[in-house]
């Protein structure tokens, strides 16, 4: 198998999910660092569009999406603790990468907070990196959680959570996907110093994120972003075992031209031809002219495919 390769910036939660999963499962992974904002040149030939982060890479195969970058580990590995716990963990985790998630942002918008995270950055910075997510979400706004409101509840989960957490991780003595998918929504909220006060009241909380810190990052060395590039067009695609499933594909078949997007904000369609389709994932077969052939990967769920 070739390293698994992680394109992505310090500060981005959802990339800190995948960081400490590295760490919990131990491994070897290369660190592409791509700007906070648009344009990746050298990461887009690669997705074929997709522009979220983090995006993994092994060798000419490309996953979007943290769902299914998770379950790609977890087969890796031959983890059987991540999914063990069965639905109700992956439906927390999916609670905790929509609704959760959400209200962590409006959370990191009160003044208070933006103050704290403005101080790090100049106006200019500011400014470009507003007007880059506001082309992400393109009128739907991520953010549709009043500040106040956003701080009530989340105050709330930290209460509920410090009184029930009796067990080392959500569904045990092992973390699931459930724990991975609150932990980088409470690092996010816990990294700006204005929210201290709000995570110091909840010592439960604190040991369960410490916890989850300990795991670290697993064992990383940096590749440049032209490397990537190079080893994506260098590498032969690998196959997905699975076929489309005209459960999930209706009236599509495999070889079909597709596009498939997010359904929810960063919607740029990604091009390509049907390979597989299941519960769990949807691959398209890309041709492109700087990264060579290339199949890309996305959860089946949150994300749309359309005939092309
Ligand atoms: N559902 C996606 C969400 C990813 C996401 O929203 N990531 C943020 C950064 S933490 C993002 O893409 N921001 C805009 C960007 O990096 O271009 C996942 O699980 O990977």
């Amino acid at each position: 198998m070739s390293t698994p390769i992680l394109h992505h910036y310090p500060p981005s939660l959802f990339s800190e999910k995948i960081r400490t999963l590295f760490g919990y499962l131990q491994l070897e992974w290369q660190s592409v660092i791509i700007p906070p904002i648009m344009p990746r040149p050298h990461l887009m030939p690669l997705s074929g569009g997709y522009r979220k982060t983090p995006i993994m890479q092994i060798g000419a195969n490309v996953y979007c999406d943290t769902e299914i970058i998770c379950r790609k580990l977890a087969e890796l590995t031959g983890d059987n603790t991540l999914y063990a716990p069965g639905f109700v963990a992956e439906r927390v985790a999916r609670w905790a990468d929509t609704e959760l998630f959400r209200t962590t942002v409006a959370l990191n918008f009160r003044p208070e907070a933006l103050a704290a995270q403005m101080s790090q950055m100049s106006a200019a910075d500011m400014e470009a990196f507003q007007k880059d997510r506001a082309e992400l979400s393109a009128g739907a706004p991520i953010v549709a959680v009043d500040p106040a409101a956003a701080q009530a509840d989340f105050v709330s989960l930290l209460a509920s959570l410090n009184a029930s957490l009796r067990q080392p991780f959500l569904f045990g003595d092992a973390p699931s996907i459930a724990d991975f998918s609150l932990y980088h929504c409470l690092w996010f909220v816990a990294g700006n110093a204005a929210n201290t006060p709000l995570i110091e009241a909840w010592p439960t909380v604190q040991d369960y994120l410490t916890r989850m810190q300990d795991f670290g990052h697993g064992c990383v060395t940096e590749l440049a972003p032209q490397a990537a590039l190079a080893i994506g067009a260098e590498s032969e695609p690998q196959y997905p075992d699975a076929a489309v499933d005209p459960r999930y594909a209706d009236t599509l078949a495999a070889g079909a031209a597709v596009t498939v997007a997010p359904n929810d904000y960063g919607r740029i369609p990604v091009a390509g031809k049907l390979l597989s389709w299941n519960g769990n994932e949807i691959v398209i077969a890309r041709e492109d002219d700087q990264a060579g052939n290339i199949m890309v990967h996305f959860p089946n769920i949150g994300f749309e495919v359309a005939a092309a």
